[in-house]
């Protein structure tokens, strides 16, 4: 757990930034029971290779499969709530003169918590758009259930999630806003990312090397904490309420 001491620091770098930039992964969403990338592998999936479902490469291989787990996962989605670490976060970007936030995650619980300004860099799950020319597809509720995906109903050619896959191109402004964030702002806060997934695992090192100091939130040591000047040790729902009642002290 992320002690006092720790805590406090990273309070006081947090009330005197001027420009806070935030990179959230997966771990964010784990009290709210939305599986982490790597563990919406276990049970019926513990098989699979996360880049063969999340890539071009395995819905050609096997549409239905890689429909049916993004249909799983969209309805854990739904059914959760935000938990107190988004909801710090939406406190924090009222409190701070300047908050962006960048999550790698496709769930919306950041904007449900209140969170602004927002910006998803892998796209979100609960839109749809056709691999082929890329129109929009509302999902109608006997599509969810079905063993394929939808058939595009401009072009005939299959419907997908609108989230970014293994080897696909992150949304241009979007990076080029968390860039431009990361290489301005004073403080960097990391929250529940395992830091191997790129372009998003750049972001913390270029804020530091841009001369930010980068806080780190996650219940186990990985390449983020390396890269932070505070690793704070312990779930996002317990450390970043701790952290805004820090501040307010
Ligand atoms: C808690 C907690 C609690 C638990 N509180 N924490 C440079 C070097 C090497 C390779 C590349 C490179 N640049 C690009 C690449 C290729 C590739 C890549 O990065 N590969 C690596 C695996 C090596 N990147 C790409 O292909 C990207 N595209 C791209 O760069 O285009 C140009 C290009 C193409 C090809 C070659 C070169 C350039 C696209 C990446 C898209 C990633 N998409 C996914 C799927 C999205 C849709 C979906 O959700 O299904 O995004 S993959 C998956 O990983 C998902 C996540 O957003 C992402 C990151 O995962 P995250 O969030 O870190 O989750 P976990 O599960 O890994 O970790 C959870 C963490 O939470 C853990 O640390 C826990 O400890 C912690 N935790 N409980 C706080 N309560
Ligand atoms: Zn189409």
């Amino acid at each position: 757990m992320g002690n006092e001491s720790e805590i406090k620091q990273a309070a006081a770098l947090l009330k005197q930034a001027r420009s806070i930039g935030c990179l959230t992964g997966a771990g964010i969403s784990a009290e709210s029971g939305v599986a982490t990338f790597r563990d919406a592998l276990t049970g019926l999936w513990a098989h699979f290779d996360p880049q063969r479902l999340a890539s071009q490469e395995g819905f050609a291989q096997d549409p239905g499969l890689v429909w049916r787990w993004y249909m799983e996962r969209l309805q854990m989605v739904e059914r959760a709530q935000p938990n107190p670490g988004h909801v710090a976060l939406a406190q924090l970007e009222q409190w701070a003169p300047a908050f962006s936030l960048f999550t790698q995650n496709v769930d919306d619980l950041h904007e449900r918590a209140g969170s602004r300004q927002i910006y998803h860099l892998h796209g979100s799950i609960a839109r749809f758009r056709c691999n082929i020319c890329a129109v929009e597809h509302p999902l109608q509720p006997a599509e969810r259930d079905a063993p394929q995906p939808p058939a595009c109903r401009h072009c005939g050619g299959p419907v997908r999630p609108a989230v970014v896959w293994f080897g696909e191109l992150l949304p241009a402004a979007v990076l080029a806003a968390a860039r431009h964030v990361a290489s301005h702002c004073d403080l960097f806060l990391v929250v529940g990312t395992s830091g191997v997934v790129y372009p998003a695992a750049e972001l913390p090192s270029l804020a530091r090397r841009s001369g930010a100091m980068v806080i780190d939130v996650n219940p186990e040591p990985g390449p983020m904490a390396d890269e932070a000047d505070l690793f704070l040790q312990g779930p996002g729902g317990q450390i970043l309420p701790d952290l805004l009642a820090a501040m307010r002290s």
